[in-house]
């Protein structure tokens, strides 16, 4: 009896052993495949983001990352790619969201067979990653977005918003604070007539943004919170001969918009380093991957060159504040994103 109750034990044991070894091999692998899986491909700021992305791969030594993203800027078209990386099996996925909830039960998915999924730039929501990494907070980049209008227009006049797709988390937190700036006593000649969107297209942002030149006559600014928007509406704005009469700001690429911010099409604009957000997420997912963090509210995780981020709650994490460009420093920053 005693003798069984040994033999059941020592075979129990070392099955656990076993699949502590199991585990432990499993996360000690030599490289470890990560995606980039971005809103759409063709996007010069994610372009940066996966610069940064290699950039800390690199360094890490153990990463191997890959560029991802539908043509067009759909969750559908995430969901796709995502339940494609799940069956092979790779290691982590940083995801810029065509939705915040829309992902989440493949995400789930995802993270069930032992995938780190991160969101960064835009968000899914809590449930459906570990963490969400964002270049600012979209109070501060909402209501900046107004403040820079406001100078153009000297507080005066309509405004629209040309946007990227009409479900992205990241663009509608931010005109939700737009609409939340725009109501202080000092804006009040100042009024926001619609929110139209381009989807990130380039020619679908370009006819939009002619669109709205036509049926608002008197329209005074055009503020677009997406790289892609902000440079099809200069292009617009140019073409139809209105620089300067109707001003265009937003959230730009200095390397896309270097001209039209030189030639006082756009006067000013902001934006972060799209570099440093792909380098940071990479940083992070190795952490994830290979157990240096849980990624839990609280921990403080180093990220390379960037120092160290810190899990706020809901699994956010901030960046720093966004730069403004304009005709006197905007050559320094086309030349680095
Ligand atoms: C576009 C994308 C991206 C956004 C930037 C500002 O490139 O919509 O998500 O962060 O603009």
């Amino acid at each position: 009896m005693k003798k069984t109750v040994l033999i059941l034990m020592v075979a129990i044991l070392s099955m656990g052993m076993l699949f502590a070894q199991g585990a432990s091999e499993a996360a000690a692998k030599d490289q470890y495949e990560i995606i980039i899986l971005v809103k759409s491909m063709g996007n010069g700021f994610f372009d940066a983001c996966f610069k940064g992305s290699e950039e800390a791969a690199a360094e890490l030594g153990n990463i191997k990352t890959t560029y991802m993203g539908p043509t067009q800027a759909t969750a559908e078209g995430q969901i796709e790619i995502i339940e494609t990386l799940i069956a092979q099996k790779v290691d982590g996925i940083a995801i810029s969201a065509n939705d915040a909830d829309a992902l989440i039960p493949v995400t789930k998915k995802a993270m069930a067979a032992g995938i780190k999924v991160i969101s960064f730039d835009s968000g899914i929501n809590p449930g459906g990653r570990i963490v969400d990494l964002l270049p600012s907070g979209a109070e501060l980049i909402g209501r900046q977005q107004i403040q820079l209008a406001a100078e153009l227009t000297g507080y005066a006049g309509d405004v629209a918003v040309l946007s990227a797709s009409a479900q992205a988390t990241n663009q509608n937190l931010w005109i939700n604070w737009m609409k939340e700036e725009i109501k202080d006593s000092k804006y009040s000649k100042m009024k926001l007539v619609e929110v139209v969107y381009g989807d990130d297209a380039p020619d679908k942002s370009y006819r939009e943004a002619t669109a709205l030149m036509k049926k608002y006559p008197n329209l005074r600014c055009i503020i677009c919170p997406t790289t892609v928007g902000l440079l099809a509406t200069a292009q617009a704005v140019k073409d139809a001969g209105k620089s300067g009469v109707v001003e265009v700001t937003g959230l730009g690429l200095p390397s896309e918009m270097k001209g039209y911010i030189l030639d006082g099409t756009c006067r000013q604009m902001a934006l972060w380093n799209p570099i440093d957000l792909g380098y940071t997420s990479t940083y992070l997912l190795e952490a994830l991957i290979t157990g240096k963090t849980d990624g839990k509210v609280g921990s403080v995780i180093p990220v390379g060159r960037m120092d160290s981020v810190k899990v706020e709650s809901d699994g956010l994490i901030y960046m720093s504040t966004p730069y403004v460009f304009n005709k006197d420093n905007i050559e320094q920053y086309a030349a680095i994103f």
